[in-house]
């Protein structure tokens, strides 16, 4: 028997409270895409509930090469949520996670609630800072494998996120170095240039999505703009590191 938008949100916030793997709701019932961001909001709403606070959204799918892998023509996305902040340079305890991965990420923090679809001449009056950022994607599926549907009924993965220094919103970006080091090796590197273009489209685009969606983009809020490279397993004893040109460095400490 199908189980309801509450019961599958509560499954996979059961999942990722005991860091469970679970098998992917689409192998035992069908779910449309509305209904899947459904989920992520019941699940989400579990959170709050529980005294989270919802502090921004992160993009996904931000390169046209994933976005034809999943056959999808825009953007995913998912809910940050207070729980899910690291402190840069903190320590990531793999014990609460299924099998995180990290991804370098920009970030950008916005200055007044977003009421419209904004244009590139509108971001200087909405966005305050920009910073480097790493995601941690845990997808609470076994074997990190889902459908379009399973992936953002699971918050899009999400699961966490650590925050560099923001620094005024003047960056444009341009053809922006931007790598993930472990144990100071570079293992991935790549450009702005490869989050959507340009990560300011990233963040136009969430403004486009959300205002049809009826999401919120409020002051203080956090959009993370999506990954630079594909992402990384973490393993105890990593120190992981993203450094993108012009915005510094950001890192956490696997435990
Ligand atoms: O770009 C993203 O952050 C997508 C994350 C969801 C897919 C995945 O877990 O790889
Ligand atoms: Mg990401």
């Amino acid at each position: 028997m199908s189980k309801s938008i509450l019961e599958l949100a509560k499954h996979l916030d059961s999942a990722a409270i005991n860091a469970d793997a679970v098998p992917q709701i689409s192998i035992d019932q069908e779910l449309s895409i509305a209904d899947a961001y459904k989920v992520q909001v019941a699940s989400i709403d579990q959170r709050l509930g529980r005294g989270e606070k919802l502090l921004g959204y992160k993009m996904g799918f931000t390169s046209k090469a994933k976005m034809e892998q999943m056959g999808v023509n825009e953007l995913i996305w998912g809910r940050l949520t207070s729980n899910m902040e690291l402190k840069d340079g903190a320590a990531l305890e793999l014990s609460k996670y299924v099998h995180p991965r990290a991804e370098p990420e920009v970030a950008f923090r916005i200055s007044q609630d977003i009421p419209e679809v904004l244009t590139e001449a509108d971001i200087p009056n909405y966005v305050d800072a920009v910073c480097a950022a790493i995601e941690i994607i845990d997808s609470r599926y076994k074997d990190f494998k889902f459908s379009l549907e399973d992936v953002i009924a699971d918050n899009c993965s999400s699961t966490g996120y650590v925050l560099g220094e923001w620094l005024t919103a003047e960056n444009k970006f341009d053809h922006l170095s931007i790598s993930l080091e472990v144990n100071g090796e570079v293992v991935q590197s790549g450009s702005t240039d490869d989050i959507l273009g340009n990560p300011w489209n990233s963040f136009l685009e969430a403004t486009r999505i959300f205002k049809r969606e009826g999401i919120e983009l409020k002051k203080g809020m956090v959009l993370l703009a999506g990954a630079a490279t594909p992402a990384v397993f973490l393993k105890a004893g990593d120190e992981v590191k993203t450094t993108c040109d012009g915005l510094g460095e950001v890192g956490l400490l696997v435990k």
